[in-house]
């Protein structure tokens, strides 16, 4: 299990690689160029600017995450064409570069999306990302990106740059004739393209799963079950076509068995990465992301790992989001203290088990 950190560059982050470095056991950072729009080319200069910049701070840079996909590639629109030959080129910049995981959505319009970015938790006056689907229900599309975009404390979000949702509204329009199965369709046609370029230069490809995990304001979801990641892996059958298990956005679904999915999908080689993280659940689909303690939530932070370490103990793992405490101030979901705490627990819990195991 290799830790890393999530990093969203030196001008977009309010946490530095020295920091990230002296997190005991961290390896490496899961990397992102936040401004890029979605579709467009990631050039060979950016990208050894910014691993060049990781490496001399003595970490490696294995797994990218966020390279985003264009809405007219799942939406399965003309103009798709040009945006997976920009993918391809994107893969195989990254490729010269080392990289060897990309992580990506294919969730339509939205990335992950929570009612509160920094709901306050009263017991110890920390905050977290916060959901709840009758206040959502409340607020509709446009009020949750008003909302999210005004919250975040001067830093983008992933998945919210504001040049994708400028036209949310004929994009949610277009979405009202996709069904789940053409969704499934596009998906298909997207990666049958960009899979052999994948097997060509060594890069996997992970699918995130849907936060939360059920369809959102009518739109058409497909990857939030252990069914629905089966139907994923089989849309082309190679390797390279893997997953990014998120525990956290699983876990909004406790119909989700967590370890009985890592297991499923370690033991088949399908998982290059997984986020850990735990959620805590106060009604129905209403939940809060708690720290990453078992205790603290309702995920088994154990028997996760322990499915990891059974399955597939070579993965790249990281914390997820944290919640906000010591009085951090940062991008919601993505500060230092708590995910630093989470990435040390994690380890701790592969440790024992690694020595149970053995002994
Ligand atoms: C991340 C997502 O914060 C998160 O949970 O896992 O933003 C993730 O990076 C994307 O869905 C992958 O594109
Ligand atoms: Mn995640």
């Amino acid at each position: 299990m290799k830790m890393t950190f999530r990093w969203f560059g030196e001008n977009s982050d309010s946490i530095t690689l020295r920091q990230i470095k002296q997190i005991p056991g961290m390896t490496g950072i899961m990397g992102f160029l936040d401004y890029k729009a979605a579709g467009e080319v990631w050039s060979e200069a950016e990208i050894s600017a910014y691993i060049a910049g990781v490496k001399a701070a003595g970490l490696d840079c294995d797994v990218i995450e966020s390279v985003n996909v264009h809405e007219d590639i799942k939406m399965g629109l003309p103009a798709r064409d040009q945006y997976i030959e920009n993918y391809c080129i994107t893969i195989r910049n990254l490729a010269k570069y080392g990289v060897k995981v990309i992580v990506y959505n294919f969730m339509p319009v939205f990335d992950w999306l929570r009612t509160d970015l920094a709901r306050v938790i009263d017991e110890d006056g920390s905050n977290s990302l916060y959901f709840d689907e009758v206040e959502l229900g409340e607020m509709g599309p446009i009020d949750i990106v008003r909302s999210t975009a005004e919250n975040t404390n001067g830093f983008t979000l992933p998945g919210w740059e504001p040049e994708r949702l400028a036209e949310l509204e004929t994009t949610l329009e277009r979405y009202q004739d996709i069904s789940a199965d053409q969704l499934r369709e596009n998906f298909k046609y997207f990666l049958e393209a960009i899979i052999p370029t994948c097997e060509e230069v060594g890069v996997t490809m992970a699918c995130h799963p849907d936060d939360p995990a059920w369809p959102i304001f009518g739109l058409p979801r497909i990857a939030h079950s252990k069914e629905q990641f089966d139907q994923i892996v089989g849309l082309v059958d190679s390797p390279r076509n893997a997953l990014c298990l998120c525990s956290g956005s699983l876990g909004s679904n406790l119909q989700n068995d967590i370890p009985a999915i890592v297991r499923h999908f370690g033991q088949m080689g399908r998982i290059a990465c997984m986020h850990i993280r735990n959620v805590k659940h106060l009604g129905t689909r209403k939940f809060r992301e708690s720290s990453h303690l078992s205790t603290d939530g309702d995920l088994d932070m154990y028997e996760i790992v322990k499915a990891v370490y059974e399955a597939c103990p070579d993965i790249y793992v990281r914390p997820d989001h944290g919640r906000m405490i010591w009085d951090e101030v940062g991008r919601p979901g993505y500060g230092l203290y708590d995910r630093a705490l989470g990435a040390a627990y994690l380890n701790g819990l592969y440790e024992a088990i690694e020595k149970n195991t053995k002994s």
